[in-house]
């Protein structure tokens, strides 16, 4: 295996120190070694994927020099757009060096949402005119690789991708900020799901976003007797929990429909809030957990305790929001908000962690799926 270290430091004698992306759980190791190790402003987690090569594409401009975008597989349908007209060799022709993630490769296990985006990643790059090199795991053939893709950057002024199989990095130990030093509340995700679930009715609907709040969810969710509000936990699509939660408010007035959302997500596809805020739907509730961090895939800071969620979605149009950061104070907003005309938006502070033994749905999305719309369809 490949320390982050070493690695960063090749890609330095190749004058690549910039970095920016999303992480992924394959590589969150060395993402962790980013935030250890490079200076602010040389390390940049971006909102979304597209974002990233935007990013890294500016920094070219700006410098002369490749910047680095790392990114989950799932993360390419983001960064499509800006790879092929922008910087693909026929627009701008600007050369970034892309570090992906391979979730779902095929021949291993993972979930059901990687399994399509694992199958085509290689062909998508092939199609997408990105060459492109998997990334070996020892130190030699690493050092190989990369001096291949800068050679092929410099004569071809386009980007590049290695390709990460799962532990090709090592395991490293992240020095960075624990939650004491970023002053948030002992206050969990998985505690603040079973306040809201308690106090959801069994007409109510529940839509809740990609990684450990819909596995979180949908633990809960098994342990409920009887009558159980409708839920679609959004397992992939990060980001969008919101806009499929709209599209069920706008048809079912009649029920409520809560968004339970996380701040990596909401930020990554921000512009939504304006959309829900102009729609309007009466019967929206908007709650974001905001640990500040990408915690599901290695806790990866975000920007969420440094910009204002709650005062951008009043901006955005929602005519009720609130902020809470305890037990007590989430009690009192959640039987407030059922007396408020949507969409409510809910801002939870919480601190990051989570289960080890945190399991994850067993049963197939299909059948998931198949429940939810049947629930939608009762009176
Ligand atoms: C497009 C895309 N990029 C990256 C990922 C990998 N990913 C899964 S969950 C997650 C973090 C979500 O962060 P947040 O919404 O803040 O929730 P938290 O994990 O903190 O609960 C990431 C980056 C993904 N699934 N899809």
């Amino acid at each position: 295996m490949i320390e982050s270290d070493d690695f960063i430091g090749v890609l330095a004698d190749q004058g690549i120190d910039f970095f920016c992306g999303v992480s992924d759980s394959l590589l969150q190791d060395f993402c962790a070694c980013l935030e250890d190790s490079c200076k602010k402003n040389r390390h940049i987690i971006t909102a979304n994927e597209g974002n990233a090569v935007a990013l890294a594409s500016g920094h070219y401009l700006a410098t002369g020099c490749p910047g680095q975008v790392y990114m989950q597989n799932s993360g390419l349908g983001n960064a499509v757009n800006p790879l092929l007209s922008l910087a693909d060799a026929g627009v701008y022709g600007i050369p970034v060096l892309l570090l992906i993630g391979w979730r779902g490769e095929p021949g291993t296990a993972d979930e059901p949402q990687h399994t399509a985006q694992g199958r085509i990643t290689l062909e998508l790059l092939q199609t997408l005119g990105i060459p492109y090199r998997i990334l070996p795991s020892d130190s030699t053939g690493m050092r190989e690789c990369v001096d291949q893709a800068c050679e092929y950057m410099k004569t071809h002024r386009g980007p590049f991708a290695l390709v990460v199989r799962k532990n090709t990095f090592c395991c490293y130990v992240s020095r960075a900020v624990s939650d004491k030093d970023r002053e948030v509340p002992g206050f969990t995700r998985e505690k603040a799901i079973k306040i809201i679930m308690d106090q959801m009715g069994p007409e109510d609907v529940v839509v809740s976003t990609t990684g450990k709040a819909s596995r979180e969810l949908f633990e809960y969710m098994k342990s409920l007797a009887g009558k159980r509000p409708g839920f679609l936990p959004v397992v992939g699509s990060m980001g969008h929990a919101s806009s499929i939660a709209l599209g069920i408010a706008l048809e079912h007035n009649d029920r409520t429909v809560f968004c339970i959302d996380g701040d990596g997500s909401i930020i990554m596809h921000m512009g939504s809030l304006g959309i829900i805020g102009h729609a309007s739907p009466k019967n929206f509730v908007h709650i974001v957990m905001n640990n500040g961090a990408h915690e599901s895939v290695g806790g990866q800071p975000t920007v969420g305790f440094f910009i204002g969620l709650a005062d951008i979605a009043k901006a955005s149009g929602y005519p009720n929001v609130a902020r809470v950061a305890s037990e007590g104070e989430l009690k009192c907003q959640l039987e407030a908000l059922r007396n408020l005309d949507g969409p409510v938006f809910l801002e939870i502070r919480i601190c990051t962690g989570s289960r080890e033994n945190l399991g994850r749905p067993d049963r197939s999305l299909m059948e998931i799926k198949k429940e939810f719309m049947e629930f939608l369809q009762q009176q």
